[in-house]
């Protein structure tokens, strides 16, 4: 949260006063345990995600889709919607662009514009997974792994305009999620088709500026039901170490089969260095691409708690490499995107606070004499505090809201935008 905000609304003061003497109680329980609270509202001040540029309009599904009024119909708009969301929260000072779907026509002035509004731009992603009009040759059989080489050049040359434009931005990372895979036993070479992925991103990686990361993002299934060509972390780390050090491994938490340990693989990526990025979501079943934390809480916090290890690790000097780009990845398709991503980002911060809340050294001591009962404690003692006075008294002091969603409903943001965005080319796309 190191941005300068124009400050959210400011709550009543009979608010205000509540949320005082709520923080002040909390602090007070914490002191007796031996937590600061005033060192977890710094550290829930520094935490930033990035904005997904194709969540600001309503999702879908392929079965349909209900957009709702005042949705954004230029990436301009959509910045107006980070902005706000930024603003309210403190906390989401980037965003990431999906191109072609939010391919700007001048970035330059993009840039301009973000900046004038508190933003920056996080990765930029490339999107090989749908044939866009005019486009030479298709992506139907695949674009990386693609037999034909040049629908693998026409995918490369993607990918470095992907990069240029997101030079222009100030961007500093690629990300690259592949569709790539087959349907049917048979249908693709499961060796070649690896083998020519990693020779592709190795063009890429080549092409990419000197301080720029490239992330390897894995799904294990979907759009391809039979076998995807970067389908877990492992086939995502061969293809990172392949590359090199500015080769690292995106974690989507909905990209992992039912009851894989999503920590455990944080853990494993995180302690080779090659932990670069995350995609923040929820899921029941699959690629839900729902609210971050709204089906299984206590997964986020236990991821989190991975993260802060990790974090703590680095700053010792113990963990190179580790320096996570977090993006939010959802879509929309039954709340109104910006309540969705407000809900989001506060939900990331209290996951944050709670794992900052854990009392470290006690469980690290729990673990070396193999008690087993206390190191949960450890955990659960800081996941059942109720650490919202924390992550509002950090909105607070950034100048956001105590409670995002009602100052954004309070604003009438959304029925302004309604009155606004009436009309007039709808150029953008997403989810
Ligand atoms: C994929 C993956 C990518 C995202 C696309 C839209 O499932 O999560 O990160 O960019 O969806
Ligand atoms: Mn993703
Ligand atoms: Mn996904």
């Amino acid at each position: 949260m190191t941005t300068t905000l124009s400050p959210a609304p400011a709550p009543d003061d009979a608010a205000l006063a509540d949320h005082g003497r709520d923080y002040e109680a909390l602090a007070e329980r914490l002191d007796r345990r031996g937590r600061s609270a005033e060192d977890v509202v710094e550290r829930v001040r520094r935490f930033e995600v990035a904005l997904p540029s194709w969540a600001f309009g309503t999702g879908g599904t392929r079965f349909g889709r209900f957009p709702g009024p005042g949705e954004p119909r230029t990436l301009e708009e959509k910045l107006e919607d980070a902005a706000t969301v930024h603003r309210l929260t403190g906390g989401a000072p980037r965003v990431s662009l999906h191109i072609p779907w939010d391919d700007p026509k001048d970035p330059a002035a993009l840039r301009e514009r973000a900046t004038s509004l508190g933003l920056g731009f996080d990765a930029v992603n490339s999107n090989t997974f749908q044939d866009q009009p005019g486009q030479a040759r298709s992506y139907k059989l695949g674009s990386f792994s693609h037999p034909d080489a040049a629908v693998r050049r026409q995918a490369v040359e993607h990918h470095l305009h992907v990069v240029e434009v997101g030079k222009s931005l100030g961007a500093e990372a690629i990300t690259v999620w592949l569709a790539d895979g087959s349907n049917y036993p048979g249908q693709m070479s499961l060796r070649k088709s690896f083998e020519r992925v990693r020779d592709c991103l190795r063009e890429v990686y080549d092409a990419m500026p000197r301080d720029w990361r490239l992330f390897t993002e894995h799904k294990p299934y979907e759009p391809a039901f039979y076998a995807t060509v970067v389908q877990d972390w492992g086939s995502s780390l061969l293809l990172a170490q392949s590359l090199g050090d500015r080769a690292q491994c995106l974690v989507d938490l909905g990209h992992h089969l039912p009851n894989t340990n999503i920590e455990l693989i944080v853990a494993r990526l995180a302690g080779v260095g090659k932990l670069g990025g995350f995609h923040f979501n929820d899921s029941k079943y699959g690629d839900d691409d729902l609210t971050a934390g709204s089906i299984k809480p206590y997964g986020l916090f236990l991821v989190f708690h991975e993260l802060v290890l990790a974090e703590r690790d680095a700053a010792l000097g113990l963990l190179p490499g580790f320096d996570p780009a977090y993006m939010i990845d959802q879509s929309h398709n039954i709340k109104d995107p910006v309540e969705d991503l407000l809900q989001t980002v506060d939900q990331l911060q209290l996951a944050c606070a709670k794992a900052w809340l854990v009392d470290h050294e006690a469980l690290a001591g729990h673990q070396e004499e193999g008690d087993v009962v206390m190191a949960e404690r450890a955990l659960k003692e800081a996941f059942e505090t109720d650490a919202r006075p924390i992550v509002a008294e950090a909105r607070r002091r950034a100048g956001a809201a105590l409670d995002p969603v009602a100052a954004f409903r309070a604003s009438g943001y959304r029925a302004q935008k309604a009155r606004e965005r009436v009309g007039g080319v709808v150029e953008t796309r997403g989810l």
